[in-house]
């Protein structure tokens, strides 16, 4: 188990921003300064798919990244990289249900945090027992951003969650949007984790001042 509490880790869930070079058309430093300034919770670095950066460049782009994280105190998740996570002595790592098995992950990376990706009540038992800190429950909504997305589930899955009293924290993904954030929230997901309404937004520190107000439930 990672060393941070439960309730530290619902509060870093609360506002979950994920990127990599390919989900912005500027410099994906400048966007993920903007997002911290905002008042990002926690940020994942995410170098995946068309375009994305691998060896010496992937790894240079994620030391930038974790630097500019640790200024603004902001923990750093590397997706799926295991190796680049455990050479940059990242906060934490997370895995999908095709990715390493969660059980082995967890050994790697002692008491790092641990996300999963799950997609039913059974998959997130097994998580919970590999001993993951918290469980990625999407897509909610439509995406364009993750070509492979499963299909849209909506919150059903979250309220199931809520009804067996499973008390892994949970953060909701896909097509999450300003404005329609809250009813993630309100359905008892302790955040949610967002791409291109922060990443795509003509202002990213606007857009994620006004995101974060919408989940705090002040807007
Ligand atoms: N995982 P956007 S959906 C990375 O369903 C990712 O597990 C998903 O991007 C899942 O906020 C997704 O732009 C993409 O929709 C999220």
């Amino acid at each position: 188990m990672t060393t941070y509490t439960r309730e530290r880790i619902k509060e870093l869930l609360k506002l979950y921003f994920i990127m990599g070079s390919n989900n912005s058309s500027i410099a994906p430093d400048y966007v993920l300064e903007e997002a911290l300034k905002g008042g990002i919770s926690v940020f994942q670095f995410r170098e995946k798919g068309k375009g994305a950066l691998e060896g010496k460049a992937k790894f240079q782009l994620a030391k930038r990244m974790q630097k500019l994280c640790n200024h603004y105190n902001v923990p750093f998740i590397v997706n799926d990289d295991i190796e680049l996570a455990i050479a940059l002595d990242a906060d934490g790592v997370h895995i999908g249900q095709e990715d390493e098995k969660a059980i082995k992950v967890r050994e790697w990376i002692g008491n790092k945090v641990l996300g999963v990706s799950a997609h039913s009540i059974q998959e997130i038992k097994l998580a919970m027992e590999a001993g993951a800190d918290y469980i990625g429950i999407g897509p909610i909504y439509p995406t364009s951003t993750k070509k492979d997305a499963k299909s849209v589930q909506g919150i059903s899955l979250i309220e199931k969650v809520k009804e067996q009293n499973l008390t892994i924290p949970i953060v909701g993904i896909g097509g999450i949007t300003i404005d329609n954030a809250f009813p993630i929230i309100k359905a008892g997901a302790d955040g949610v984790a967002i791409i291109s309404e922060i990443s795509m937004a003509e202002n990213p520190y606007e857009q994620t001042k006004r995101l974060k107000k919408v989940v705090l439930g002040q807007e």
